[in-house]
């Protein structure tokens, strides 16, 4: 068994690298979620809170694991000193040679060193915090793998859907319309069966890295943990489900979600969302699981990722901005030296793209895309695209070229009615549908226009390589 890459190791790795921080006799009720605030505003180590108010030692959480570029990077599988732009782009690149590993079925594993089963089963003996001051009850799932499979198809998920303590035994799954979790769910419910459910509240940060980004359908998540860690992802078949439970998990519940009529549905929410505000969009919308089993490690370890307000996002880099510069050249779009987003959370509600320009069009042509690409629509809002001497990775340089290159009229244009998300908090609430929202895009041409780019003023500022000599003769 792959016993060396679950989360007990990951904490030593941090450890090592001098990136993770101890916290003992916190609050669970709202001090876990700031102090995870303010490390994020910092970019900070990883906090690992122990001696939870109200719980035994040894029942702890971690939150902020993937908080610093050093960190993912490290997880990636990618030098940890890359930054920025270059580290966005290695990944890319990296993710471009994916190749599915099989799981490897291990017998058991020390997810099953403690089990509480059917009227034992008390999710209160877990520090599931309350991240944000306004949030309507305690998240256990947040950094969470919720395991599901498709009926039909058989084809096993893993996502990250946020879970909401709702009784001893019961939780809320917040599965959005359109999710793969939430499409096989509805398979079963169609036919009037129980969706089985496995869920993982604290595991190895490469699963929940692979179950929280925007995969295919058809990716495993499993296989792209094994491809990552660069071995087989252990799993053991749940006892009651069947469904494959991560053997080296921290703490997985496995039960069932019912069918549900609008007259079964808890509250569910609010919930601070990762555009920075507390959209109540989930009302009649969440069914209940039935947690049947809980199995859990000695000393077991809670991963808290809750969303947070722009720029203290849990990945210290929008990584689904290399999704959308693939997807711009899929689309045809040449020369694109670089994408970025600000206030990004699945996507950037502010997307920024850098290109060569190589004819007239051709940076309409880039926000166009970009704009309703796959990757760039959930969420999306402001499109600005750049030459390739500013650096999209800082807004200083990104607004100076707003401020002077645009000629208004011809440089922005805005597209009506575009797909975004439920938590879009522009929508007023009366026009909010259960059949999703729309929302508008500016796009913003921020080049030197193309047309006369020769007789553009040139830029006044030194060359970076003037001032580097000038900084080793100087000693600046
Ligand atoms: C901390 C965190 C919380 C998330 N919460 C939810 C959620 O409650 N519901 C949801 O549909 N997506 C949520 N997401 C986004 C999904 O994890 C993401 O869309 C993922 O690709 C879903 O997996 P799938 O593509 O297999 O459906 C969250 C992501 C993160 C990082
Ligand atoms: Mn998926």
């Amino acid at each position: 068994m792959n016993e060396t890459q679950d989360l007990r190791s990951f904490l030593g790795h941090l450890q090592l690298m001098g990136e993770i921080r101890t916290i003992e006799g916190a609050d669970w009720n709202l001090e876990i979620g700031g102090l995870t605030e303010l490390i994020s505003e910092k970019r900070g180590p990883a906090l690992l809170f122990d001696r939870i108010k109200d719980y035994p030692p040894g029942f702890r959480v971690l939150t902020s694991p993937l908080g610093t570029q050093t960190r993912l990077a490290s997880i990636l599988g990618l030098d940890t000193k890359l930054r920025g732009l270059e580290l966005l782009n290695a990944w890319r690149l990296k993710f471009r040679d994916f190749k599915p590993v099989p799981v490897t079925i291990s017998e058991g594993g020390p997810v099953f060193e403690n089990t509480m089963a059917d009227s034992e089963v008390d999710l209160s003996r877990f520090p599931a915090p309350i991240w944000h001051e306004l949030d309507g009850g305690r998240y256990i799932g947040t950094g969470c793998c919720v395991v599901t499979k498709d009926p039909e198809t058989g084809h096993i998920n893993v996502g990250t859907y946020r879970c909401q303590v709702q009784g001893k035994s019961q939780i809320t799954v917040k599965m959005d319309k359109g999710k793969h979790g939430r499409m096989a769910q509805e398979k079963y419910h169609q036919a009037g069966r129980a969706c089985p459910v496995v869920i993982s509240l604290g595991g190895d940060p490469w699963l929940f890295l692979a179950a929280s980004l925007p995969l295919s359908l058809d990716t495993s998540e499993y296989e792209f943990t094994g491809w990552l860690q660069g071995a087989p992802f252990p799993v053991v078949p749940g006892p009651m489900t069947g469904l494959p439970i991560p053997a080296t998990a921290e703490i997985v519940l496995e039960g069932e979600i019912p069918p549900y009529g609008p007259e079964k549905l808890p509250q569910e929410g609010p919930f601070g969302e990762w555009p920075g505000y507390y959209t109540n969009t989930t009302v009649g919308e969440v069914p209940i699981m039935e947690v049947a089993r809980v199995y859990y490690r000695n000393d077991p370890i809670l991963l808290g990722v809750p969303t947070l307000k722009s720029p203290n996002q849990h990945l210290p880099i929008p990584m689904s901005a290399a999704n959308l510069w693939d997807q711009l050249e899929k689309a045809g779009i040449p020369e694109v030296k670089g994408v970025w987003g600000f206030v990004y959370g699945s996507t950037g509600p502010f997307t920024v793209v850098a290109i060569k320009q190589r004819y007239a069009g051709h940076a309409k042509q880039t926000a166009l895309v970009a704009c309703g690409a796959k990757a760039g629509v959930v969420g999306g809002k402001f499109v600005v695209v750049v030459d390739d001497d500013v650096d999209i990775t800082d807004l200083q340089d990104v607004i100076w070229a707003m401020a002077t290159r645009c000629n208004v009229r011809e440089a922005v244009d805005i597209v009506k009615g575009v797909w975004t998300t439920p938590v879009e908090p522009a929508v007023r609430p009366s026009s909010r549908s259960l059949r999703g929202n729309v929302m508008d895009r500016v796009l913003i041409d921020a080049c030197r226009p193309y047309q006369w780019l020769d007789e553009f003023p040139p830029v006044n500022a030194f060359s970076k390589e003037y001032k580097r000599g000038l900084e080793e003769k100087w000693k600046l």
